[in-house]
């Protein structure tokens, strides 16, 4: 499947400003994939796809997450985090996508993972920076992204975790072990 092919596909279930962002994400990925050597074409699919589902209904996701998905922990965090298992799970089924490591970047896109590959990790930062995010912050993380991008990852887990605990909201166990783990290795560095 070429660029044109694969958001043809997706663009019907997004929304015109997710469309955009998507674009944004694609234009990030492919340049942190030449940085830090990802494999280019993987993380372009992958990023075309990564928010597939964002606009599926919530019940449908919860359902498919009891009965076919192995964790089911996403349930007791909030509804934000459903998008991204199920997202994997749905351009695997319908798209018909069947590359693991493109699956798994779709799958932790949100959350993060402890021991990403670089692949997950070119896709997770993408989403986090891409050109048409403006939030507080985003320039260290852009700027960091020039150079590293264990510590840039580590920057947006911070940001993310702050933002959500301002806000009361729970913090899902896996982003703190992400952020636990790369602390950790660049410690042993
Ligand atoms: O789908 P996007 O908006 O492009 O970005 P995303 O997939 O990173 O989703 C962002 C949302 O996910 C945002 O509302 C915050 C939420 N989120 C990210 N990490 C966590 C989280 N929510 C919970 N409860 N716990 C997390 O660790
Ligand atoms: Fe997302
Ligand atoms: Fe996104």
């Amino acid at each position: 499947m070429n660029l044109e092919q694969a958001l043809e596909k997706v663009r019907p279930h997004l929304t015109d400003h997710r469309y955009q962002h998507t674009l944004g994400v694609i234009k990030a990925a492919e340049e942190l994939a030449e940085r830090f050597d990802a494999d280019k074409d993987k993380a372009i699919i992958a990023s075309v796809f990564h928010d597939y589902a964002k606009f599926r209904d919530k019940e449908e996701m919860k359902r498919l997450v009891r009965e076919k998905l192995n964790d089911k922990s996403i349930l007791d965090y909030g509804d934000e985090l459903l998008h991204a298992p199920c997202g994997a799970y749905y351009v695997e089924n319908e798209v018909g996508i069947k590359d693991q490591e493109i699956l798994d970047a779709i799958r932790y896109h949100t959350t993060g993972k402890p021991h990403m590959t670089v692949l997950e990790k070119v896709v997770f930062l993408a989403d986090y920076i891409e050109p048409g995010r403006h939030f507080k912050g985003i320039e260290t993380v852009r700027e960091i992204a020039e150079h590293d991008l264990d510590k840039a990852i580590i920057e947006a887990l911070k940001n993310t975790m702050n933002f959500l605990m301002k806000q009361n909201q729970l913090v899902f166990p896996e982003t703190i072990a992400t952020y636990n783990q790369l602390i950790n290795d660049k410690k042993e560095k």
